[in-house]
Protein backbone atom coordinates (compact mmCIF):
# COMPACT_ATOMS: atom_id res chain seq x y z
CA UNK A 1 0.00 0.00 0.00
CA UNK A 2 1.23 3.54 -0.74
CA UNK A 3 0.69 6.69 1.59
CA UNK A 4 0.32 10.17 1.83
CA UNK A 5 0.41 12.82 3.90
CA UNK A 6 -3.00 15.89 4.57
CA UNK A 7 -3.40 18.94 6.13
CA UNK A 8 -7.07 19.57 6.70
CA UNK A 9 -5.85 23.38 6.97
CA UNK A 10 -6.73 25.74 10.01
CA UNK A 11 -9.73 27.12 7.65
CA UNK A 12 -11.40 23.92 7.07
CA UNK A 13 -11.81 23.35 11.22
CA UNK A 14 -13.28 26.34 11.61
CA UNK A 15 -15.82 25.99 8.82
CA UNK A 16 -16.58 22.48 10.12
CA UNK A 17 -15.40 20.76 6.89
CA UNK A 18 -13.12 18.15 8.58
CA UNK A 19 -15.82 15.45 8.06
CA UNK A 20 -16.76 16.67 4.78
CA UNK A 21 -12.75 16.38 3.32
CA UNK A 22 -12.22 12.86 5.20
CA UNK A 23 -15.82 11.72 4.23
CA UNK A 24 -14.57 12.30 0.43
CA UNK A 25 -11.43 10.06 1.21
CA UNK A 26 -12.95 7.17 2.70
CA UNK A 27 -15.75 7.37 -0.36
CA UNK A 28 -13.02 6.71 -2.55
CA UNK A 29 -12.11 3.59 -0.71
CA UNK A 30 -8.79 5.43 0.69
CA UNK A 31 -8.18 4.82 4.57
CA UNK A 32 -7.11 6.99 7.11
CA UNK A 33 -4.31 5.44 9.08
CA UNK A 34 -3.27 8.23 11.40
CA UNK A 35 -4.95 11.53 12.29
CA UNK A 36 -4.54 14.05 15.09
CA UNK A 37 -6.15 17.41 15.77
CA UNK A 38 -2.77 19.96 16.43
CA UNK A 39 -1.72 23.04 16.14
CA UNK A 40 1.66 23.57 14.25
CA UNK A 41 3.92 25.33 15.65
CA UNK A 42 6.04 28.02 13.62
CA UNK A 43 9.52 26.28 12.92
CA UNK A 44 7.81 23.12 11.97
CA UNK A 45 5.79 24.72 9.48
CA UNK A 46 8.61 27.15 8.10
CA UNK A 47 10.19 23.96 7.97
CA UNK A 48 7.09 22.00 6.18
CA UNK A 49 6.63 25.35 3.67
CA UNK A 50 10.15 25.72 3.15
CA UNK A 51 10.79 25.23 -0.58
CA UNK A 52 8.10 28.46 -0.56
CA UNK A 53 10.33 30.68 2.17
CA UNK A 54 11.37 33.63 -0.69
CA UNK A 55 7.84 33.70 -1.51
CA UNK A 56 6.33 37.02 -1.08
CA UNK A 57 2.95 34.62 0.56
CA UNK A 58 5.35 33.03 3.19
CA UNK A 59 4.50 35.06 6.32
CA UNK A 60 0.94 35.28 5.51
CA UNK A 61 0.95 31.44 5.07
CA UNK A 62 2.97 30.41 8.24
CA UNK A 63 0.64 32.66 10.14
CA UNK A 64 -2.29 30.72 8.43
CA UNK A 65 -1.29 27.30 9.23
CA UNK A 66 -0.35 28.02 12.39
CA UNK A 67 -3.65 30.12 13.66
CA UNK A 68 -5.35 27.51 15.44
CA UNK A 69 -5.73 23.36 15.24
CA UNK A 70 -5.81 21.43 11.72
CA UNK A 71 -6.26 17.81 10.86
CA UNK A 72 -2.98 16.27 10.13
CA UNK A 73 -4.02 12.83 8.52
CA UNK A 74 -1.71 10.02 6.56
CA UNK A 75 -3.69 8.62 3.55
CA UNK A 76 -3.42 5.26 2.54
CA UNK A 77 -4.71 3.54 -1.08
CA UNK A 78 -3.11 0.98 -2.91
CA UNK A 79 -0.98 2.73 -6.09
CA UNK A 80 -0.08 6.69 -6.57
CA UNK A 81 -2.04 8.03 -3.54
CA UNK A 82 -0.77 11.25 -3.56
CA UNK A 83 -1.83 11.96 -6.72
CA UNK A 84 -5.56 10.57 -6.67
CA UNK A 85 -5.65 13.09 -3.49
CA UNK A 86 -4.25 15.98 -5.66
CA UNK A 87 -6.42 15.43 -8.08
CA UNK A 88 -9.31 15.61 -5.25
CA UNK A 89 -7.80 18.60 -3.67
CA UNK A 90 -8.30 20.33 -6.89
CA UNK A 91 -5.95 23.97 -7.89
CA UNK A 92 -4.04 25.44 -5.74
CA UNK A 93 -6.42 28.73 -6.27
CA UNK A 94 -9.79 27.50 -5.27
CA UNK A 95 -11.29 30.32 -8.06
CA UNK A 96 -9.48 27.82 -10.81
CA UNK A 97 -10.15 24.84 -8.89
CA UNK A 98 -13.10 22.60 -11.02
CA UNK A 99 -16.01 21.51 -9.85
CA UNK A 100 -16.02 17.58 -7.66
CA UNK A 101 -12.65 19.46 -6.44
CA UNK A 102 -12.49 19.64 -2.73
CA UNK A 103 -11.20 23.59 -3.38
CA UNK A 104 -13.34 23.86 -6.09
CA UNK A 105 -16.52 23.10 -4.03
CA UNK A 106 -15.70 24.46 -0.69
CA UNK A 107 -13.13 27.37 -1.21
CA UNK A 108 -12.59 30.81 -2.68
CA UNK A 109 -10.02 32.29 -1.25
CA UNK A 110 -6.29 31.87 -2.12
CA UNK A 111 -4.46 31.20 0.75
CA UNK A 112 -7.03 29.91 2.76
CA UNK A 113 -7.59 27.05 0.46
CA UNK A 114 -8.56 24.27 2.81
CA UNK A 115 -6.26 21.12 2.12
CA UNK A 116 -2.24 20.39 1.82
CA UNK A 117 -1.78 17.43 -0.13
CA UNK A 118 2.14 15.99 -0.49
CA UNK A 119 3.34 17.03 -4.37
CA UNK A 120 5.07 13.27 -5.06
CA UNK A 121 6.05 10.37 -3.23
CA UNK A 122 9.38 11.76 -1.79
CA UNK A 123 7.42 14.79 -0.42
CA UNK A 124 4.88 12.29 1.40
CA UNK A 125 7.60 10.32 3.04
CA UNK A 126 9.08 13.90 4.23
CA UNK A 127 5.90 14.55 5.55
CA UNK A 128 5.18 11.93 7.34
CA UNK A 129 8.18 11.47 8.90
CA UNK A 130 7.89 15.14 10.08
CA UNK A 131 4.35 15.09 11.41
CA UNK A 132 3.94 11.48 12.45
CA UNK A 133 7.86 10.25 12.96
CA UNK A 134 6.42 7.53 15.29
CA UNK A 135 4.54 5.82 12.40
P1 LIG B 1 -0.38 23.46 -3.15
O1 LIG B 1 -0.94 23.59 -1.75
O2 LIG B 1 -1.48 23.30 -4.17
O3 LIG B 1 0.69 22.41 -3.28
P2 LIG B 1 1.75 25.45 -3.24
O4 LIG B 1 2.16 26.18 -4.47
O5 LIG B 1 2.65 24.41 -2.70
O6 LIG B 1 0.27 24.88 -3.50
O7 LIG B 1 1.50 26.57 -2.14
C1 LIG B 1 1.37 26.22 -0.78
C2 LIG B 1 0.22 27.01 -0.17
O8 LIG B 1 0.56 28.39 -0.15
C3 LIG B 1 -1.09 26.97 -0.98
O9 LIG B 1 -1.86 25.82 -0.71
C4 LIG B 1 -1.77 28.24 -0.52
O10 LIG B 1 -2.33 28.07 0.78
C5 LIG B 1 -0.59 29.20 -0.40
N1 LIG B 1 -0.33 29.96 -1.63
C6 LIG B 1 0.31 29.49 -2.74
N2 LIG B 1 0.44 30.46 -3.67
C7 LIG B 1 -0.15 31.56 -3.13
C8 LIG B 1 -0.32 32.90 -3.62
O11 LIG B 1 0.09 33.28 -4.73
N3 LIG B 1 -0.98 33.76 -2.78
C9 LIG B 1 -1.43 33.39 -1.55
N4 LIG B 1 -1.25 32.14 -1.05
C10 LIG B 1 -0.63 31.24 -1.83
MG1 LIG C 1 2.62 22.35 -2.49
Amino acid sequence: MDRTFIICKPDAVERGLVGEIISRFERRNLSVVAAELRTIDRATAEQHYGEHSDKPFFGELVDFITRGPAMLAVIEGPEDTWKVVRTMMGATNPRDAAPGTIRGDLGILFTENLIHGSDGPEAAQREIALFFPGL
